[in-house]
């Protein structure tokens, strides 16, 4: 039996059978866990109406020891090593874990993504595992499918990415007024790659729709994720669906970690390329 891990940047969308290690999100005074129980409302208030700087921090190597304990098997799933520590942080429990465990078998993916991208990648393991093919293949199968998927977005503001020095000022600067709109994507170095800055939703969801086309989105897997913005999501998924009707389509929200560096209002997707 494979044992299933992953960051809290994977949102929380169907996660039976996965075990998940929370990120934090924090200022001087309080300290968010990304996990089930975190009021994601609640704290982008908190946040919002915060003075101060805030921060957030990756999964401790311990954090990830303990999600590892009692497999022989386990495949691991990170948030893009582009712009977190939980990737390295991952790798380093690996090493420990497998001293101790001289027979446990451990694969960590760097997802040089997030969100909903990772949960791509969460399907195609939970499948492959389902058909109880061999650890190597598994791990063959996911490295060769994660060259089929990418990651696009439409975001309201980036001032908690800008803060935490994950995007620049220069781009900063240029939203957050105007209902202004970045579409961007995930760069292959898994970095924040804003390409278009559009004025409002009308046309940031065209926008969008045409950066997947283009990207060889062609009906297949698609996960739309947001952040408070159901509204939105659906509005995109309606344009999704005119065009390809057979999409596999789904739409969850954001946790916490996502919701936090994305912002209110934001929409994430996952998309299987052909
Ligand atoms: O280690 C840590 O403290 C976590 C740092 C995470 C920083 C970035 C999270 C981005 C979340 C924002 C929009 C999508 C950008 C995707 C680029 C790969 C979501």
């Amino acid at each position: 039996m494979i044992k299933l891990v992953a960051d809290s940047a994977i949102d929380r969308p169907d996660l039976s059978g996965v075990c998940l290690v929370p990120l934090t999100m924090s200022t001087e005074e309080r300290q968010f866990r990304d996990d089930a129980a975190l009021n994601i409302t609640e704290m982008l208030d908190y946040m919002a109406a915060y003075k101060g700087r805030s921060y957030t921090a990756c999964p401790s190597v311990d954090a990830w020891l303990q999600a590892f304990a009692g497999g022989d098997e386990i495949c691991v799933i990170t948030i893009t090593s582009g712009l977190s520590g939980s990737y390295n942080s991952a790798v380093a429990a690996k090493e420990l874990y497998c001293a101790e465990h001289p027979n446990a078998k451990i694969h960590v993916f760097d997802s040089l993504s997030t969100g909903p991208e990772m949960l791509l990648i969460l399907e195609k393991l939970k499948a492959l595992t389902a058909e109880g093919l061999p650890f190597e293949e598994i791990v063959a199968q996911t490295t060769e499918y994660q060259k089929h998927t990418r990651l696009f977005f439409s975001l309201q503001s980036v001032h908690n990415l800008a803060q935490n020095g994950r995007v620049s000022k220069v781009v900063a600067a240029a939203v957050g007024m105007l209902s202004i709109r970045i579409v961007g994507t995930a760069s292959p170095e898994g970095q924040l790659d804003p390409q278009s800055k559009v004025r409002g939703d009308n046309k940031a969801l065209p926008e969008l729709l045409s950066k997947l086309t283009h990207a060889g989105y062609a009906g297949g897997k698609i996960r739309i994720t947001h952040v408070e913005n159901l509204k939105l999501a659906e509005r995109f998924a309606a344009m999704v669906r005119e065009k390809w009707p057979a999409a596999d389509l789904a739409v969850s929200p954001n946790g916490g970690l996502c919701s936090y560096y994305a912002e209110r209002g934001a929409i994430l997707v996952g998309i299987e390329t052909a």
